[in-house]
């Protein structure tokens, strides 16, 4: 099952199904070492979704803008280590689209709750924008906004369901996007949550 977005961008329906209880266990293992929470966005509000980051940079948002840190703000320690399934999943994926030799430097998981949405957004903080961006979901279903390169461009909807993995390369990387409020539910791994890994090559 393989829904093609755009040129370089597809969704890999299930590609991650029978490898997510041990990425779920890696996650339940890095979120003692570096806690998910709430970051604050530039203009002061809270995020709804909770984060934390994985790999030699991670992903921060505070009062003074977006940026990539080397060590974690709340607690001043550098961010823990892709696990190994991480990379290997994340390489595999980028493969299936034709992206060969994908060596993320940054892992961010999002963690949602009934409610949390992600408003619409580019993610233009990485300096390698040649390089895919690889998102896995585990958990409850979401869906996914995917709109243009322009904020007021017209969004599709699509279903991102556990185990579903995206690849974003090429001329989709820089496409608006976001994810519609977390409907409730209940799902047999994660509960009431949905996960999302980013994985990003951002130097
Ligand atoms: C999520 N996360 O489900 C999404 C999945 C984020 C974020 O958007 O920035 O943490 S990643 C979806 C994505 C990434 C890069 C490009 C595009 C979509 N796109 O061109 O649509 O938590
Ligand atoms: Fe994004």
């Amino acid at each position: 099952r393989r829904v093609e977005l755009g040129p370089g961008a597809a969704i890999l329906g299930g590609f991650a199904c029978d490898q997510a209880e041990a990425l779920l266990e890696q996650i339940a293992y890095l979120s003692s070492i570096a806690p998910f929470r709430h970051m604050q966005t530039p203009g002061g509000r809270r995020m709804s979704v909770a984060m934390l980051n994985a790999g030699p940079l991670g992903w921060v948002s505070d009062a003074s803008g977006y940026r990539y840190t080397t060590t974690d703000p709340q607690t001043g320690r550098t961010w823990p280590t892709i696990p190994p399934i991480f990379m290997e999943l994340a390489s595999r994926a980028a493969q299936a689209l034709g992206f060969g030799q994908f060596a993320p430097d940054a892992c961010l998981i999002n963690r949602y709750a009934p409610g949390t949405r992600l408003s619409l957004h580019q993610d233009r903080d990485e300096q390698d924008h040649q390089a895919p961006i690889v998102s896995v979901s585990l958990g409850l279903p979401a869906t996914f906004l995917w709109g243009g390169l322009q904020r007021q461009n017209r969004t599709t909807r699509y279903r991102l369901a556990h185990g579903d993995v995206a690849v974003w390369g090429g001329p989709s990387r820089l496409m608006f996007h976001g994810i519609s409020e977390l409907k409730d539910g209940v799902h047999p791994l994660t509960g009431a949550l949905r996960y999302n890994l980013t994985f990003r090559k951002v130097r």
